[in-house]
């Protein structure tokens, strides 16, 4: 996993420099934003289950896919899209507390598509789902960290297209 901090200063270091007005700014930026991002991530971790039943709510219930037939049907493979949904959520909370995406790759985008579709899982209403969550994260922490986090859903929704 990387974040804004290592980003930067890696670079730097193999090239033996002190950072640069550019990378210092990046830094700063991230640092200005920092209590707004731990702010969210509390009311994220305080809220979760709410997020995802608003999420669930808005995007996959009162359809064919709860029912027989469908992918979130029965109860196990409905928990198993509750849970895959705390795992999005999750992990884009630590992407944002990092500033950086590449924790989505490593732990969550990696061979995802795949699994879904030898599965069967509907990749359309995951996204759906994705799209849904980011209304709701707007709601919940404020528009500041929704417009974060939602580059961080964006993102996952990018590694499934
Ligand atoms: C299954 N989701 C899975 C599986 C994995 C993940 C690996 C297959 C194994 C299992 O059932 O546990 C995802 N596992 C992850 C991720 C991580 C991980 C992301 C990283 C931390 O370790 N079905 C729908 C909805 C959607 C859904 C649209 C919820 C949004 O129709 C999800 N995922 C879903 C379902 C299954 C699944 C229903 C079970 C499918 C089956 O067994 O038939």
């Amino acid at each position: 996993m990387q974040d804004t901090i290592t980003a930067l200063i890696n670079p730097a270091d193999a090239q033996g420099q002190y950072l640069s007005d550019a990378a210092l700014n990046q830094l700063r930026q991230y640092f200005e934003r920092g209590m707004m991002r731990v702010k969210a991530a509390a009311t994220i971790s305080a809220t979760a289950s709410q997020i995802i039943s608003r999420t669930v709510a808005k995007s996959l219930l009162y359809g064919d896919i709860t029912l027989p037939g469908g992918n979130m049907y029965p109860t196990r493979r409905y928990a198993a899209c509750l849970r895959d949904l705390n795992y999005f959520l999750r992990y884009a909370t630590y992407a944002m507390l990092a500033a950086d995406p590449s924790i989505l790759d490593e732990r969550v985008l990696n061979g995802l598509k795949e699994t879904y579709q030898t599965l069967g899982v509907p990749i359309d209403r995951v996204v759906q789902a994705l799209n849904a969550m980011k209304e709701v994260l707007n709601e919940t922490v404020g528009s500041e960290a929704g417009q974060e986090l939602a580059g961080y859903l964006d993102h996952i929704i990018a590694g499934l297209s």
